[in-house]
Order: structure tokens, then sequence, then C-alpha cells
């Protein structure tokens, strides 16, 4: 428990946390299998059960959600198929959700069914332990790691060797199993940014570092050197023109972030904590800044309790003291500067890998949403056409990678397509959108079908040349990140003619990859009904969009 913790008074949440630590749930499974969800005490149903990744879900009371861990966004054809076996067992009521972290929700589980869920995701190497809740969430990483001809770091392996720690190989790790909230981590590899490292508790970004000499925490000077120049030009990790030859060329490693977050109280985009670590120092900086979070986060009020609340009390320097203290090493000073230099890539459409003769290609999942019939679907061509592995970005979409160019035409040519597009419209293509009303009891709108029928409507009547970024959120807790969106649609409800109706408040302005920045709120209380000719008019004035009938009569 921390020290924090232990004089100031604690918030409901710690205080069930101090009686059971959520972790204990794991021993309990069968008992509550065999109980049913009705007769539950109702902190282990509606609270504890999140720390294996099980949400009770108030709007479908007895058809709970189960959250899953997909390291760097990473499945198999084998673990999808699981995945759709189980939501196919619940019918109409089963479901799934890819969500902005690059993972994967499934919907409708009953609680008798867990023994059994969690045995077949044992079977295939699936964890959904310590997912919700007062743990770290999904960790991000490149959605075309070790693919994409330009990356400078293939992520996959630090971003599973981060979830081993926390979770200790997916057993669960009581060490890290009560943080003051939630956490989440994110590792870029590209240079474009695709994790969004800025809205991140603790973000790595790509960094070269000048000079010679005394390289990386705990790795000792020129043998860090050494040990780095063995990573980039590892298979896994490609060489870059910049690979370093001796310790006084450039060093791969990455600038740290810390405190970005969004709340209903406060959102914050990281800041630089002025250090770089050399990749095989990463799980440790991890580990210490848990640690530094875990001890001393603030824990008496939920609202203040994200890593960026501690960071305003101590200040960044004594917090950087405290985790080169947990380091037993003191941190370098960050690369003068990063190297993300690209816009952002959606990855939606075929690429070229840096594989000669193969590609990956990134398939639009509407709004995130899939049915059993879809997942079986979409192993059966992960395996046909590609090596049986299957990705997910943080706009909730999915990439099939290592397709040869010999079988390309042929996977062109696959009816799934028709329903997951290569190549949707401009807003179709960059929709993103939480999980709304349909499932959330935090919604105060609904949002994953209004979203889909309303770019439908605006795609009718609108032309575009670019895509633009339009994300959905039920409420301001912002999980569908209206903030990194050109147009963020954010939940609320309005007052029109006397009535309360749902409506959003509208962001702009956020920017992603090079250079990204948190967008912020423009106009108030529009009531979704109302929404569609402000949007319209939004599109028009800001992002170049022309009436269909104008472009008809302009190019008559
Ligand atoms: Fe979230 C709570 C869904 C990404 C900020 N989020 C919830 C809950 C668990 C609330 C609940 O119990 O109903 C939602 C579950 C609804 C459901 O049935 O699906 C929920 N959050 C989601 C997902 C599924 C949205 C989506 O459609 O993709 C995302 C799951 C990610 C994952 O795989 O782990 C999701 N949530 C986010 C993000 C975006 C991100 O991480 O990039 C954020 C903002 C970033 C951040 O956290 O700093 C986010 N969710 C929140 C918050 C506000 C946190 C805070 O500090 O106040 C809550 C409420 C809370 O924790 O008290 C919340
Ligand atoms: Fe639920 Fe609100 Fe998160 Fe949407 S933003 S999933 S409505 S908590």
């Amino acid at each position: 428990m921390t020290d924090t913790a232990t004089t100031t008074s604690l918030n409901k949440f710690e205080k069930f946390k101090a009686q059971k630590d959520g972790l204990a749930i794991r021993d309990e499974i069968e008992k509550f299998a065999a109980l049913g969800w009705e007769a539950m005490d109702e902190i282990d149903r509606d609270h504890r059960l999140k720390w294996v990744g099980v949400f009770f879900r108030p709007v479908t009371p007895g058809k709970f959600m189960m959250r899953l861990r997909m390291p760097n966004g990473i499945l198999s054809s084998n673990q999808m198929r699981v995945l759709a076996q189980v939501v196919q067992r619940y019918g109409d009521d089963g479901c799934a959700d890819i969500t902005t972290r690059q993972n994967i929700q499934l919907r409708g589980i009953r609680i008798e069914d867990l023994p059994d869920i969690f045995n077949r995701f044992h079977a295939v190497g699936l964890t959904t332990v310590q997912s919700g809740m007062d743990n770290v969430r999904n960790i991000t990483g490149d959605p075309v790691a070790g693919l994409d001809a330009d990356e400078l770091y293939d992520t996959r392996e630090l971003v599973q060797q981060i979830q081993d720690m926390l979770t200790n190989k997916g057993e669960g790790n009581p060490e890290f199993s009560n943080l003051p909230r939630k956490f989440n981590i994110a590792i870029a590899g590209g240079r474009d940014n695709s994790v969004h490292a800025e809205i991140n508790d603790l973000a790595f970004v790509p960094a070269f570092k000048e000079g010679s000499g005394e390289w990386g925490v705990g790795s000792g000077g020129d043998e860090g050197a050494g040990e780095a120049s063995k990573q980039i030009s590892s298979p896994s990790s490609p060489s870059s023109p910049s690979s370093p030859s001796s310790p006084s060329s450039p060093v791969f490693g990455f600038n740290i972030l810390v405190g970005g977050f969004f709340s209903a109280k406060r959102c914050e985009a990281a800041i630089p904590l002025n250090a770089w670590v050399l990749p095989e120092d990463v799980v440790a900086v991890c580990r210490a800044v848990l640690e530094v979070f875990r001890d001393h986060g603030l824990r008496a009020n939920r609202q203040k309790s994200r890593l960026m609340w501690l960071i305003d009390e101590w200040g960044l320097e004594k917090f950087r003291v405290e985790v080169e203290s947990r380091l037993g090493e003191l941190l370098l000073p960050a690369a003068a500067k990063d190297e993300i230099d690209w816009e952002k890539r959606d990855h939606i459409g075929v690429y070229k890998q840096k594989q000669p003769g193969f590609n990956y290609v990134g398939l639009h999942i509407p709004v995130g949403r899939l049915y059993a019939g879809d997942m079986f679907e979409i192993a059966r061509i992960a395996e046909v056409y590609g090596s049986g592995e299957i990705r997910f970005t943080v706009e909730q979409n999915i990439v099939i990678p290592n397709i040869s160019d010999s079988r390309l035409a042929t996977f062109l040519t696959d009816p799934l397509l028709e329903r997951f597009s290569i190549d949707p419209g401009l807003l179709t293509r960059s929709l993103v959108s939480c999980t709304g009303a349909q499932f959330c009891n935090f919604a105060l709108i609904e949002t994953k079908n209004r979203a889909l029928a309303m770019i439908k409507a605006l795609e009718e009547d609108l032309t575009f040349t670019n895509p633009v970024r339009i994300h959905w959120t039920g409420c301001p807790n912002s999980c569908g990140q209206p903030q990194v969106a050109d147009i963020g649609l954010m939940g609320t409800k309005t007052r029109k003619n006397g009535k309360t109706l749902e409506g959003v408040d509208i962001y702009m302005g956020g920017k992603v990859g090079k250079d990204a920045h948190l967008g912020t709120c423009v106009t108030k209380g529009i009531p979704c009904e109302d929404l569609q000719p402000v949007l319209q008019d939004l599109l028009i004035k800001h992002f170049g969009a022309k009436l269909k009938q104008e472009a008809i009569l302009v190019s008559k």
C-alpha cells in the first residue's frame, strides 16, 4: 500500500481493493459459475471480475463483456477462431468489438461458461488478465511491426516482454494489480506514431542519440552501445541508414513521454520526461515508472489519480529522480529530436512488405464491430492467403500480413472484401467509435450505429479529396479519443424546445502522427437530430468537401 494512501482517506475503490485484491477473483471463477451472477457479491461482480477482464454490463445484466489482451494487436487465426466460437454460442447476443487500444472485447458472455472459456483461452495462449480497472491496459505497438520497410524498430518482442512482466506471462501478477488507477503504455516503432503515443501515461518514441559513450541505463557504457547495434541490425529490427557501427555513430533508442491521459475531468497530452533509453532497458523503465506510480500515486480522489496528477504534485524533476532511484541508474537526457516525421498512416489498402514478394493488406471493419461469422471468415482469409496472422489497429481495423504476390490477386477477389473493404469512402475509412449506449452504462448517447448512419448520409451528399478522421465517443471518458480526431464528437445531453435530447460536443484540431497535438471543444450541445447539416458545413469549410450537386454543376 502506498505512503500517500496510508496518510489520506481512501476512496471506495481503494477500500474494496484493500479488503480483497482484485486478482484473488482468479480462484473463484468456478464458484461464481456455479452460483450464477444474481447471487454474487456485488463488488466481486461489478468490479473485481474486471481484474480477469470480465465486465458486468448493467445495460444487459447477465450478459457480460470480456476484454482480452492483444500485445501489439497481434493474434493468430487459431486464436481468432476460439474467440469466434465463444461469441457464436450466444447467438444474437454474441459479438465482438475491436477497440481503440488494438484489442478485442467479446459480448454476451454468461458467467456459467467462464471456466470453459478460460480453459479454451489458455489452450491457445490468450489472456484477459488485468485488462480492466486499476491495471495496465493493452500495450500498443506498431501495427506493421516487422513488415514495414521504413520501420525503425520492431516493437513486437518488447511489447510482449512488458506484458509478460506486468502479468506474469498472462497468469496475473499481484505486484501490479493494485495501481491507483488505469495506466496506458505505447511503443512507437515507425515514423508515423501509429499508436498515438501522446495519449498514453507512458510512451516510447524512436529517437537516435548522437555522440559517443555512456549508453543506456543498466547496460554500462560502450557495452550498451554494442547491444544497441545488435538490436537494430537484427532481422526483426530492420537496419536503418543510421545504424550505428561504432559508439560514436547515432545509436537507436527511445525518448520517453509521460502523463498523457483523457478523463472526464481533464485531458492532457504526454510530456517529455527528458530521458532516452536503449530498447533493452524499456522493460526496466516500465517497471520503475509503474512502481513509482503504484507506491506514490494519489489514491484519495479517483478523478485525480492518473499519473499526470502525481507529476503535477511532485514536479517532473522529482518524478524523474524517483524513477531513477527505482532503476538504480541515472536516465540519459532525451535525444535532441525524435524520429516521428511522417503523417500518420491508416494501413487500409495493399502495401508491400519489407520481405520481398509479400504484402500486408488493411481491411476496414466498420466501427470495429464483428460477429462470429465475420471472425471465422477473417481467420480463414488469414490462413488461406497469409501466414495465419491477424493484426488490429487503434482505428479498430485489421491488417492481414504475409500475403504473397502470387496470392494477392485472388485475395483481392475474396467476397469478404465486399463487407470489409480495402478502399472505403474517405469518411468511412477513418471513422472510429466507442461502444456507446448499446452496452456501456456511462454512455450519454448511442454511438456506433449512429456514427455509421451519419457517415453514410454525409458520403451520399458530399465528395472528398482527403480522408477526414471523425471519432465518436459516448461520454466525456473519451474512449473513442475525440481529441485526436479532425472532428471529434462527444456524447452529451442537450435541451431543445423544452425537451432533453441526445447531443454532442464538437472537438476540432486534433493532429496525429508528426507534431501530434490534441483537439479542443469548439461547439457544445448540438442535438444529434440536427448534427448532419452542422457536420456538412464543417466538412465543406475546413476539409475541402463539396456538395455532389455543386460538383455536377461545375463539371457541366
Ligand atoms: Fe475506456 C471506461 C470502453 C479505450 C478512457 N471504457 C470504460 C468502460 C470500461 C466503462 C464501463 O465499465 O462500461 C467501457 C466499457 C464499455 C464496453 O462495454 O465496451 C470502456 N475504452 C473502452 C473501449 C472498448 C472503447 C472502444 O470502443 O474501443 C476501449 C478499450 C481499450 C482496451 O482494449 O483496453 C477504451 N478508454 C479508452 C481510451 C482510449 C485509449 O486508451 O487510447 C481512453 C482514454 C485514454 C485514457 O485512458 O487516458 C479511455 N475508459 C476511459 C475512462 C476515463 C479514465 C479516467 O482516467 O477517468 C473510463 C472510466 C474510468 O476508468 O473510470 C473508461
Ligand atoms: Fe462508455 Fe463513455 Fe467509454 Fe464510450 S466513452 S465506451 S460511452 S465510458
